[in-house]
């Protein structure tokens, strides 16, 4: 207290000691204001100098450093304007009057003491004025009541105009574009003073600017601000499909595909098509107000959508005849799978050229073929195109069979969409001569017997089936082989028993040789009569039924027989030159010659560098002069004589 009177009594007489210009600033009722300290340019030149504001030379209002100021210095966390543009910082040292009342009226004094020299007042009279009110824009005569004008189109004018109420000359109306003074145009008319600004031909660069308009008529007040946003309908700026450079899409894989619409106001509606079809997207986005338009969609194509053209369509609803777009060309395609689902048992022989055809379906095309042996060895082949087909392919690797090349061989085609997951197997065993055949021999009708055999495993080499059957005087009524095992013979001599031998051969051998007897139909007839007779004497009751029984057998051989004799008509019809004893039958009862596969169709080359090739060639050129058509994946040993050059192809193998 006794500090504060002193220092009052200490200025009262500082006061009367100088004569110093006084400043008039004017400030606005009701608002806030600052006044400054020697305009602002006051520099305290040590720690013990100060500022001091004193009210009509009374009232002291305000020293600067303060004990809040100092307590800030001390706790930086706490300082409220550490985040003030360099310019727009306040200056301390100034005054600040909240809400400015006519009682603020007066004469301030802001005495500065410096700690070097003498201390140096600064006068201020502060006159309180009447707002001019907040401006008025106008769109073309249409006053702007919101914060946006728009949407315009691009292309347009525009003429805004900023008016204020009020007959005070010193008043001054301008406007600001981003913050950038731009027009300063006094239009004062009796008592309205305006600005105006005239934008032509407006841009997209137009858009969402922030324009200002200020009515200023005091010193230390802030002025009065209308602000509007220009609003405009955008075309979009791009239209994009990501897919990340990877235009492939799995068959049947479901896969997100974004379009991105950029800049495009009012937000687009989106819409996809895969070649003419209407796609629905899975979900729709809009960002940054519209700025950013993303739709998403999970594309499904089927492998005949590939090469279709992908769109994505942005609509502008204001500009309905203009067309925004994207498009892009999808591969559709599958990684390989192996045609056949089973494990495909190989037979080798010791010493023998074998080969094995590992056929994928696949789209595009493989890259490449990996066979892995039971060893982990790793070999890499190419594969062809199978000519009939549309997405299969086949790739062929041949070996000269060695001891312990026994066990499982697996084949793996990578194409663009990766590697086949299940691999083809091949279980390589020992082969040799066929399995026996199961056949199922009967004389339905006296003079007729069929003959129905099911063969069993090749042993690795085509087999066929060889049939034999003999009378009782041991000669050869019939000679027939084939690869089906399915005779229907004829014209018999019905009373006779005969003999029925049958094995199944390869170039390796033959199978073990069968031999049945078929007993004349009287024997079997009278055989039957005798058992009949024998069961009779032991259950004589059960003869009514077992007559019944016979009746019916002879039944069913009626039938049997006038079954056989339409196809027989049929079969004739059919084939001409066939030995009319023969007719073997497939499903649908007529004949239908089996394709003639016993020349082997394999061509050799061995995987091992140290086989001998002229062995493998010799064998060639024995089996070789004809080459599946579907199948063209043999490969050459090159140098080996060879007359048929369809086979050559560019097929290599490679070892790792
Ligand atoms: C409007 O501006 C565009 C580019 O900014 C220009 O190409 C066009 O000629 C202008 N139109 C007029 C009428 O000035
Ligand atoms: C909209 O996006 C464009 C392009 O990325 C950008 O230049 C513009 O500033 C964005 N506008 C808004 C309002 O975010
Ligand atoms: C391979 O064939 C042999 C002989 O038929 C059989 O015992 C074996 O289980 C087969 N292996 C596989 C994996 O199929
Ligand atoms: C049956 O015909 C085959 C040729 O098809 C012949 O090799 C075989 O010796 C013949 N069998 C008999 C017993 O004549
Ligand atoms: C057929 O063989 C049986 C013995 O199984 C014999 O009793 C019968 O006389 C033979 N039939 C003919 C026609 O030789
Ligand atoms: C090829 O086979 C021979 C013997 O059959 C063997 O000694 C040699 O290591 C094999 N070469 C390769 C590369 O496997
Ligand atoms: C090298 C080779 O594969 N040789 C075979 C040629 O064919 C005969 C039978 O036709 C075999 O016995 C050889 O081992």
């Amino acid at each position: 207290m006794l500090i504060f009177v002193l220092l009052t009594a200490c200025l009262a007489w500082s006061i009367n000691g100088q004569e110093t210009d006084i400043v008039v600033l004017r400030a606005i009722r009701g608002r806030e204001a600052r006044l400054p300290c020697g305009q602002g340019t006051v520099f305290l030149d040590g720690p013990s100098s100060y500022v001091l504001w004193l009210k009509d030379d009374r009232d002291f209002l305000y020293r600067f450093p303060n004990e809040e100021y100092e307590h800030s210095l001390m706790n930086p966390d706490r300082i409220v304007e550490t985040s003030c543009n360099p310019g727009s910082c306040r200056d301390q040292t100034a005054l600040l009057v909240k809400k400015v009342t006519n009682r603020d009226g007066g004469l301030y004094r802001c005495r500065v003491h410096y700690q070097t020299s003498p201390s140096v007042d600064h006068l201020i009279e502060l006159r309180v004025i009447d707002s001019p009110g907040i401006p008025t824009v106008y769109n073309d005569d249409e006053e702007v009541k919101g914060v946006t004008v728009g949407p315009l189109s691009v292309g347009s004018d525009l003429t805004l105009s900023c008016r204020v109420q009020s007959k005070d000359p010193e008043i001054e109306v301008y406007w600001r574009r981003n913050g950038v003074m731009m027009e300063r145009t006094h239009l004062t008319r009796t008592d309205v003073v305006r600005a105006d600004i005239h934008l032509y031909n407006l841009t997209r660069s137009d858009a969402d600017s922030h324009y200002e308009c200020l009515a200023q008529n005091s010193d230390v007040s802030e002025p009065l601000i209308k602000s509007i946003v220009i609003k405009m309908y955008l075309a979009p700026l791009s239209v994009q499909i990501r897919l990340d450079e990877n235009y492939g899409f799995e068959a049947g894989i479901p896969r997100l595909v974004d379009c991105v619409v950029i800049g495009c106001v009012p937000a687009p509606s989106i819409s996809w098509h895969l070649g003419d079809t209407l796609l629905r997207p899975t979900s729709h986005k809009e960002v940054n107000e519209g700025n950013y338009t993303v739709s998403t969609l999970t594309l499904s194509p089927s492998l005949q959508e590939s090469h279709y053209e992908l769109t994505c369509r942005a609509h502008n609803s204001h500009m309905p005849s203009e067309l925004f777009q994207d498009k892009v060309v999808i591969n559709v395609g599958y990684r390989p799978t192996c045609q056949t689902g089973r494990v495909e048992r190989v037979g080798a022989v010791l010493r023998e050229a074998e080969t094995v055809h590992c056929i994928v379906d696949a789209s595009p095309e493989p890259l490449q073929f990996t066979w892995t042996f039971e060893d982990s060895k790793t070999l890499y082949t190419s594969g062809t195109r199978i000519s009939s087909y549309r997405n299969r392919y086949s790739s062929s690797l041949t070996w000269l069979s060695r001891d312990g090349d026994i066990g499982l061989l697996q084949c793996r085609a990578t194409n663009a969409f990766g590697e086949q997951k299940n691999p083809c197997v091949f279980n390589i065993t020992a082969g040799g001569p066929p399995e026996s055949p199961e056949c199922d021999v009967q004389r339905t009708v006296p003079n007729h017997v069929a003959v129905h055999c099911r063969l069993g495993w090749d042993g690795g080499r085509p087999q066929k089936l060889y049939f034999e059957l003999y009378d009782e005087s041991g000669r050869l009524l019939r000679n027939v082989s084939d690869v089906v095992g399915k005779y229907h013979f004829k014209n018999l001599p019905g009373h006779q028993n005969f003999t029925a031998v049958y094995y199944a051969a390869n170039t390796r051998g033959r199978s073990q040789q069968m031999k049945i007897g078929l007993k004349s139909y009287s024997t079997a007839i009278a055989e039957e009569k005798i058992e009949l007779e024998m069961s009779n004497d032991i259950v004589y009751k059960w003869v009514p039924y077992i007559e019944t029984l016979a009746g019916i057998v002879t039944l069913s051989i009626t039938a049997a027989a006038i079954t056989l004799g339409a196809k027989l008509v049929c079969a004739k019809r059919d084939r001409e030159d066939s030995n009319p004893d023969l007719v073997p039958r497939d499903a649908n009862g007529c004949f239908h010659r089996e394709p003639d596969i016993t020349k082997e169709e394999r061509c050799f080359e061995s995987t091992n560098v140290t086989v001998n090739q002229m062995a493998s060639c010799s064998n060639m050129s024995n089996t070789m002069p004809f080459c599946s058509p579907t199948v063209p994946t043999c490969r050459v040993v090159i140098g080996c004589p060879h007359d048929d050059d369809d086979c050559v192809t560019s097929q290599q193998s490679y070892f790792v």
